[in-house]
């Protein structure tokens, strides 16, 4: 047991995944000899009485997500229509025709670009503002809390829907955040959250899931926990296997407000049967195995004389590199799409990021390796005839 006590319950925590320090996953460098400024403890705990797993030392908010956060999410086609498809299903289930939706953090357009009725963003990241004008999202230019939430109420409207994705493994204060929700939630309202599901990252072994933005991994328990404690209960789940590594989908209403779909059970047995634990107990070793396998080989290539490149400058890879201290001997460069990140340098290991653009000059005979695994069906179509280093499940070569 560790000193930590649980963010939510206040119990001990057992320290499981510990990727040493680590720089914050987006506090992209403007050059190679800037120093790194902003750095956290990576160690993940669990907690036995609410089966939550939770990132000890928790970076501020405000330096996580400060004004230039450069992801965006619609630089990937197929987020794309997953966003579309949500929001067909969120009208379809919830009969938006005369409603009103609320989604936290839409980035660059999320479910809202895609619906027909009343909608409203909260939309921190600067960088998302002109494209979300550009679309005609309505966006309020502030991060969501409980008094914004308050003010949007008062002001603005409630909704029927309040929808986000990816952001609520991201905030330590969920009080706060559950909070604003009922705040802006119609009585009978749903509250829709998808983000990376614990049970996946682990099955797959995606240990690069644990960077900056991850402050928790929920399970079915620790979610019913959760929204318990604000008078809420999981009324649906859906699963999202292809979302970003595998997500899960969560509807919850306030009590007794709604019907429980027999998912919710279903998904309690399968996780119980999971054993996630005892899987996360062995989670430390299997890390350090796959990061000394990915280093070797990328010495491997460097010494054979090998031409190697990354593609994808995520979140997630800035756990890999650092943790298996690549450097731009052995990575010279990353190539993305996405403007805010090009021209910068990943933090901790400073290999440069360049225009996707450009990697249509890269040699045909060079290793690529593919970070946003995520999105490999797509970049695989657009990439055709490359050669790619993976690292999940197990290190391995495919071809596009
Ligand atoms: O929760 C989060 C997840 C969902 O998204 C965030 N906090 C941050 C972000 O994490 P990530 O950076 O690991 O996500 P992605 O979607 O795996 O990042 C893809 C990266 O690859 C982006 O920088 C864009 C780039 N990309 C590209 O260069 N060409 C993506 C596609 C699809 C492409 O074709």
């Amino acid at each position: 047991m560790s000193s930590y006590k649980c963010h939510l319950c206040g119990s001990p925590v057992e320290a499981v995944v510990d990727l040493h320090v680590q720089p914050l996953a987006n506090s992209l460098l403007d050059s190679p000899d800037a120093i790194d400024q902003n750095w956290y403890n990576a160690v993940w705990a669990w907690c036995r009485q609410c089966e939550l797993l939770q990132l000890t030392d928790v970076p501020d908010a405000s330096i996580v997500f400060a004004g230039d956060y450069p992801y965006l999410s619609g630089q990937s086609e197929y987020m794309n229509q997953h966003f579309r498809k949500t929001a067909k299903m969120l009208y379809d289930k919830y009969d938006l025709s005369m409603g009103r939706a609320i989604e936290i953090g839409p980035n660059d357009g999320g479910i809202l670009q895609y619906l027909s009725c009343s909608v409203l963003g909260f939309e921190p990241a600067e960088a998302c503002w002109p494209i979300l004008d550009e679309k005609g999202v309505p966006h309020r230019q502030m991060k969501f809390d409980l008094r914004s939430a308050r003010e949007t109420a008062a002001v603005w409207f409630k909704a029927d829907v309040v929808y986000t994705a990816n952001t609520l493994r991201s905030l330590k204060d969920l009080r706060d955040f559950f909070m604003g929700v009922l705040e802006v939630l119609n009585d009978d309202g749903v509250f829709v959250v998808e983000d990376p599901y614990i049970i996946d990252v682990v099955n797959r072994n995606e240990f690069d899931q644990f960077y900056s933005e991850c402050v928790y991994g929920f399970t079915i328990t620790a979610m019913q926990n959760i929204a318990r404690m604000f008078g809420m209960e999981v009324i649906d789940v859906d699963e999202l296997t292809d979302n970003h590594g595998g997500s899960l989908r969560w509807h919850m209403a306030r009590v007794g407000k709604r019907p429980i779909s027999p998912n919710v059970e279903a998904l309690k047995v399968a996780n119980s049967e999971f054993a996630l634990k005892d899987k996360l107990n062995r989670f430390q070793q299997m890390i350090d195995d796959i990061s000394v396998l990915f280093v070797d080989e990328l010495a491997h290539l460097r010494d054979t004389g090998k031409s190697v490149v990354g593609y994808g400058a995520t979140s997630k890879s800035v756990t890999l590199l650092n943790y298996a201290n690549v450097d731009v001997e052995l990575l010279p460069v990353v190539y993305d799409t996405t403007p805010s990140k090009v021209g910068k340098f990943l933090p901790g290991v400073h290999i440069p990021i360049r225009d996707a653009k450009e990697f249509a000059d890269v040699p045909r005979d060079a290793i690529c390796i593919l970070f946003p695994y995520n999105h490999q069906r797509e970049i695989f179509e657009r990439e055709k005839g490359r050669r790619w280093l993976v690292y999940f499940p197990k290190l391995d070569y495919k071809e596009s």
